[in-house]
């Protein structure tokens, strides 16, 4: 679609009532929102109407931002960053605006004078859930960073109707919910119709020659699926710059196909829209294991060639020729998700723009990045070459072409080896055949960067070893970070207000600042008043699990918190053994002094995973038991809060004492809730997995709860022949433990429910419980004797806090601009470019 100039708009000046950020001036706009976009007027709003009106008011002050960015953009057609995922966890909108835009009191303000109150009309946020864990809402915090250091850039991923599901439990287990998070309408979003691209699936391929005789390739397709891109500001803390998060709906062509209507065949017509549509319908609710289904990689050349297509059409929109792709935008692959990219890029630069081989591959592995966020072999992605072929016949053909020359480029350095070449190969061929994405996007890419320093270390010793052989250049590591403004500013105002107070609030931009705490850390009112907001927030906590779960719990207890995806490598498990450990010192001494302890759990499973959903419910049978049993004395306390999520977690990182990071090592990229703890003033217990590392290098390790086997023990463990049997034989507390669930005490007496968690434990114990066992309870044992001393343990927390610096998005979106990204700030000034321009 054309654009139309139109000056006399341009010159329009954009009225107060939809910019003005003074507490008059919201209130205003608020009302008119309710009236004019919302359709409703006090005496019959409902709290969602009040919600949109007040979404709608901080929308049109997020516009003027988005549009100046977009304009100033357009004009110096600014080198850009494409963040492809194709989760992106974003957690509610409204209140990370109002801290962004800087007008929370403002706000907060505005709306109690008309009788409302914000944290409720915040809590009415439908959150938008498009992503499992860790890496979808590492992109989230990626694109925070990105706009507050004004660097250019488009996130590009999936509009899911339906995100990952909602959690519920009945009668100890997970039962999952669909997601019906449009239900209410998105205020945030635009759909952009005009920008909307044509996808292809199926069919085949054919050769031809064209006019200059050059050998050609037509793909014929068998289904053509078309993306309409819906866009949501993403504003940068106290900038002026607003980028663009684009997620792609997929719809069948024509809403209506007359030729099956005409002939009579209705019903097929409304079926192929089905079909379509059923592209962006759901989130694969899986982390960190690949099934192979047909959807999935459907899914993943949806968004990519929709999004690779979206870029091409910005090129030339901004008058870049195409041969400088990667001058414009450099690509950064979340995961293998959209690995697929390696192959559509070359396709479209080659059978659609007429380019060469050799130069589009040029551009290609300039313009792609890969990050890989995994360790388990479980994850690493790979298709059957069969669904390859039904799904992507073009595709194929490309990728073995790519495989050919890099074949031949392995075998000059590295000649004779012809085991080398099977294993790098990019097409796994030991038995049915299958495209290796890691192998794809390492071949595709200019830079392989882990999570974590550990992280880094074992892909090039282990996960990616020959590749590091190969490319020792391209591989980098870029530690995870979080963003301080959702995870601190917004979700813990009281502690944000006290730093504040006493450094000021740069540190909000420049987390490295928060080492200016330390200066306070021996004065005893600071110390008290660190200890009494801690002690508040948990309260708060305390009144919610009292109305959520039914459960008493003591604010003075250790709020011990574990709150992640369920996985047997992240070991939950281990912490209920713990839990029976002390139950059970309890039982044999019903006197014995024990540290009082809440022990909180958050998260999902995966809804194929068994062992995952037998965790949950094990948890939270052990509670049934413990939070009633008269000898317990109210000592210990579980608690299972269901539906964890991004909204839910800001109120969990807060209230935690105890932050449970306790991986198998060598297992755990990198871990991103260890940062929000810490920051939030939570000790760690963890092992020397993934972030952990460099947490303790950070805080220091008089400061951090450390134990276990590290990477290379747990490998020359695994190497001798582990047998977890001999553990449960010679430790005679580990042995009560599990005797103690065997005997059905946590099941009214079925001895067989956990039988199989038992048996995977007591037979494999794949992630070494058991030799991690006395280690970790010798630690904790130490954790209750701190907490005790309650000067040392503040002062712990505040230098845990003070020395995060290192953690925030903002340091790891700096160094990927500088190491691989090449990229500037772009900053934007208001009002410039609303006037008239000739
Ligand atoms: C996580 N991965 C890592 N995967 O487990 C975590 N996987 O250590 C790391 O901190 C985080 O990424 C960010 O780097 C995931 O969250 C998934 O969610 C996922 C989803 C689909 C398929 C595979």
């Amino acid at each position: 679609m054309q654009t139309v100039p139109n000056h006399q708009v341009d010159n329009l000046q954009i009225e107060d009532d939809r910019t003005g950020l003074s507490v008059e001036c919201l209130k205003r706009a608020f009302l008119d929102n309710l009236f004019y976009v919302q359709g409703k007027f006090p005496k019959i709003a409902t709290k969602n109407d009040y919600y949109m009106a007040l979404a709608y008011t901080v929308r049109d002050r997020l516009l003027q931002r988005w549009i100046n960015t977009a304009v100033i953009y357009t004009e110096r057609a600014s080198r850009t960053v494409s963040y492809l995922s194709a989760e992106f966890l974003m957690g509610p909108h409204l209140g990370n605006n109002l801290v962004n835009l800087g007008i929370y009191d403002q706000v907060k303000q505005a709306v109690s004078e008309l009788g409302l109150d914000l944290e409720d009309l915040l809590e009415q946020e439908e959150e938008p859930g498009l992503g499992n864990g860790g890496l979808g809402r590492l992109a989230a915090c990626y694109l925070d960073s990105m706009a507050t250091l004004e660097i250019p850039s488009l996130g590009y991923g999936i509009r899911y109707e339906f995100g990952i599901f909602d959690q519920d439990i009945r009668d100890g287990w997970q039962v999952e919910i669909t997601d019906k998070w449009l239900h209410c309408g998105n205020p945030w979003e635009i759909a952009r119709p005009e920008w909307e691209v044509y996808v292809r699936l199926g069919g085949h391929t054919e050769a031809y020659t064209d006019e200059h005789g050059r050998y050609r390739v037509r793909w014929i397709p068998f289904q053509v699926i078309k993306g309409v891109p819906h866009d949501t500001p993403i504003l940068g803390y106290k900038t002026n710059t607003a980028n663009t998060l684009r997620l792609w709906t997929a719809e069948a062509p024509e809403s209506f196909d007359f030729a099956a209507f005409n002939s009579g065949d209705y019903l097929g017509a409304v079926q192929e829209k089905m079909v379509s549509e059923n592209l962006s319908k759901v989130l694969y609710p899986n982390d960190d294991s690949s099934q192979g289904k047909r959807l999935r990689l459907a899914q993943q050349i949806f968004f990519v060639s929709c999004s690779l297509q979206d870029m091409i059409r910005i090129v030339f929109r901004q008058n870049v020729p195409l041969e400088k792709f990667h001058e414009k935008f450099v690509v950064q692959l979340n995961d293998t998700h959209p690995a697929i990219a390696v192959a559509e890029l070359m396709r479209l630069l080659i059978d659609e723009h007429d380019m060469g081989w050799d130069q589009a591959w040029q551009i290609t592995q300039k313009s792609l990045a890969y990050t890989n966020h995994t360790l388990l072999p479980e994850a690493l992605e790979r298709w059957p070459i069969s669904l390859f072929r039904e799904l992507l016949p073009r595709h194929l053909e490309i990728i073995y072409e790519i495989n050919y020359h890099f074949l031949e480029e392995v075998k000059a350095k590295f000649p004779g080896d012809s085991d080398r070449l099977r294993r790098m190969s990019l097409i796994d061929e030991s038995g049915e055949k299958y495209v290796r994405m890691a192998h794809l996007a390492c071949v595709g890419s200019h830079s392989i960067n882990g999570v974590a320093a550990l992280h880094t270390k074992l892909l090039q010793q282990d996960v990616l070893r020959d590749f590091y052989q190969m490319y020792p250049e391209k591989f980098n590591n870029k530690t995870n970070g979080v963003t301080p403004r959702r995870f601190i500013v917004l979700s813990n105002p009281r502690l944000t207000n006290l730093i504040s107070s006493k450094i000021g609030d740069n540190w909000i931009k420049h987390l490295e600042d928060l080492k200016h705490l330390e200066a306070f850390v021996d004065d005893p009112e600071f110390c008290s008043q660190w200890r009494s907001i801690k002690s508040a927030i948990k309260q708060d906590l305390v009144a919610y699990i009292a109305q959520q779960n039914g459960i008493t719990v003591n604010p003075d207890s250790i709020f011990d918190i574990q709150a992640k995806r369920f996985h047997e490598y992240k070991r939950q498990h281990l912490n209920a053994l713990h839990i029976i450990t002390l139950y059970n010192r309890i039982k044999a001494n019903p006197d014995i002094d024990i540290t009082p302890r809440t022990f909180i759990f958050g998260g999902k499973a995966a809804p194929g995973y068994y062992m995952a959903k037998l965790i949950i419910k094990l948890l939270n049978s052990i509670g049934d038991v413990v939070n009633n049993d008269p000898d317990v004395r109210d000592r210990l306390k579980v608690v299972f809060l269901k539906d964890y999520s991004v909204k839910f977690a800001q109120r969990v990182y807060p209230a935690a004492d105890l932050s449970e990071q306790i991986s198998m090592a060598g297992k755990e990229a990198s871990g991103t809730g260890n940062m929000k703890f810490a920051l939030n003033g939570a000790l760690t217990i963890g092992t020397l997995d993934g972030a952990n590392v460099e947490i303790r290098e950070e805080v220091g390790e008089d400061n951090f709860f450390i134990f276990g086997l590290t990477a290379p023990e747990v490998y020359a463990l695994k190497a001798r022949g582990y047998r977890p049997l001999d553990y449960y034989h010679s430790n005679r507390e580990l042995k009560a433990v599990i005797d103690r669930i065997a005997s059905g005490h946590f099941s009214h007496g079925d001895t067989k429910l956990f039988k199989p968690l038992l048996d995977s434990l007591l037979y494999r114990d794949e992630y070494l419980l058991f030799a991690d066992y006395q280690a970790y309870i010798d630690c904790q044992d130490r954790v209750s004797q701190v907490y005790r001393d309650r000067d040392r343990w503040t002062r712990m927390s505040i230098l845990n806090a003070a020395r995060m610096g290192k953690f925030s998005s903002d340091r790891s979106i700096r160094d990927y601009c500088q190491d691989i990204w090449n990229i500037k700030p772009v900053p934007i000034e208001l009002g410039e470019c609303i006037q008239a321009k000739e």
